[in-house]
């Protein structure tokens, strides 16, 4: 059986655990923080980053959520996330690497700085200018959203993919963190609307993060 080491509020554990979902592939949930990581967590990846994931009976490790997803992508046939032609697969990819680059560093990595790591580890208090870049950036991502399923069906053509995955985990850890507001952006909504009420999304919305609840309408699929 495979482990998965991660935190709840990993986005790149998140994007793991949503494609493994749709797959079909099982795993146990170990739970590895960055910051305070055993030493059987960093014999396995001494980068210190989640996530990774580990077969202690065949002896594997897979390591970076973008290894992992196409891992399985070649190896499972049932559900395809990274598919289509050539070029709609370099379409995918493109926004994959979008979100898990340019989200990640402008919007869910200040909000996790700021209101998880400074909280729980350095216990200190957030920087409201930092919190208001980050917030402000959010509704230039979710303003290129709205324009991408306005157009499309799903954020990289007529097809669910690992784009959708990928922008939701953002999407998700950062709305736990209180950072997105929907406010102008009714086209992202509905489209996250949907990807949060699939049923490999669940298991995510009702994970916390110990000593950090989520707002209210966090887990509310309808909200
Ligand atoms: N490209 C990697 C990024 C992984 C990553 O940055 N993980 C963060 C947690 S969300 C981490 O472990 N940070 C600890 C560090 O950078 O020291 C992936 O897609 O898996």
């Amino acid at each position: 059986m495979w482990q998965l080491f991660q935190f709840p509020l990993c986005p790149f554990s998140r994007k793991t655990r949503l494609a493994l979902s749709e797959k079909g592939v099982g795993y146990d949930l170990e739970h590895a923080y960055p910051w305070d990581a055993g030493d059987d967590f960093y014999a396995l990846n001494p980068a210190g980053r989640t996530p990774v994931l580990h077969d202690p009976a065949k002896r594997l490790t897979l390591i970076d959520s973008q290894a992992i997803c196409e891992y399985f992508e070649e190896t499972v046939d049932k559900t395809p996330l990274i598919l289509g032609n050539a070029l709609q697969r370099a379409e995918i990819r493109r926004l994959v690497a979008l979100f898990d680059q340019n989200f990640f560093a402008d919007v869910t990595h200040p909000l996790m700085h700021e209101k998880m790591k400074k909280r729980l580890v350095l216990r200190t208090s957030p920087d409201s200018g930092t919190l208001r870049s980050a917030m402000r950036l959010a509704h230039e991502h979710l303003e290129y959203i709205d324009w991408l399923v306005g157009n499309r069906r799903w954020l990289a053509g007529a097809q669910l993919s690992l784009a959708d995955f990928a922008a939701a985990a953002q999407i998700s850890v950062a709305d736990y963190l209180g950072g997105i507001d929907w406010t102008g952006h009714e086209e992202a909504h509905g489209w996250y609307r949907v990807i949060k009420s699939r049923p490999s999304f669940r298991p995510l919305l009702t994970e916390k993060m110990e000593g950090l609840p989520p707002p209210r309408h966090y887990a509310d699929v309808n909200s």
